[in-house]
């Protein structure tokens, strides 16, 4: 199994975490889908990272989904809980996480890949908006019901994950010592073996 994409991609880093917290093997190649273009679309056309490349040469993309096809293979190495009601709370969690993602990287699109002339304030605001409920909302969960190493799962995955993407990339965005939760979290699971061996880079 082949896992495409760069580790500065928070979707791309999460299916890996995950892949070495569920034991299983893979090659990761670092193809970028901006500076390996050409690369990248002769794995996958549609140039989207994460691309896994399975055994039998088929790709599956989108990390939601090559994260339930993990599961699927290895049903007893699953990184979500079986049951209500900590796999409710941890589907919310992730939801939140998935979200403050998507504003990230759609703000680090604005911000380095459109030209300066041709953004839209009123836009950058909605999705700078979207971005401070998410983790402000996550940072709310934390403190109802902090997450624990002991019960490490795909919603404390992807919350750090998104986290340290987010303050890597888009460091004037928010006043990050506002969600002092989210920030034990993050260095609490970036020191776990699975992260050390998962640069962001
Ligand atoms: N929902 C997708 C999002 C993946 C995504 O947007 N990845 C970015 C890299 S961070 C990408 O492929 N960008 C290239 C593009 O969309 O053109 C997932 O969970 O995998």
């Amino acid at each position: 199994m082949q896992l495409i994409g760069m580790l500065d991609s928070p979707y791309v880093r999460r299916v890996a975490i995950s892949l070495r917290l569920m034991a299983i093997p893979f090659s990761h190649r670092a193809v970028s889908v901006f500076r390996h273009l050409a690369e990248f679309q002769a794995i996958n056309p549609v140039v989207k990272a994460p691309t896994l490349i399975l055994d039998d040469g088929s790709t599956l993309m989108d990390s939601t989904l090559i994260l339930d096809y993990l599961d699927t293979l290895h049903p007893e190495r699953s990184l979500m809980p079986p049951a209500l009601p900590q796999r409710q709370r941890a589907l919310r969690l992730l939801g939140l996480a998935l979200a403050a993602m998507e504003k990230s990287v759609q703000l680090v699109y604005e911000q380095r890949v459109r030209p300066e002339d041709k953004r839209h304030q009123p836009w950058q605001e909605r999705v700078s908006a979207q971005l401070l409920a998410a983790y402000g909302l996550l940072e709310q969960e934390l403190g109802r019901e902090a997450l624990s190493l002991n019960s490490l799962d795909q919603a404390g995955i992807s919350i750090a994950v998104a986290w340290r993407f987010s303050r890597e990339m888009l460091p004037q965005q928010l006043a990050w010592d506002d969600f002092p939760l989210l920030q034990q979290w993050s260095a609490q699971a970036e020191a776990l073996p699975a992260f050390l061996a998962t640069p962001f880079e």
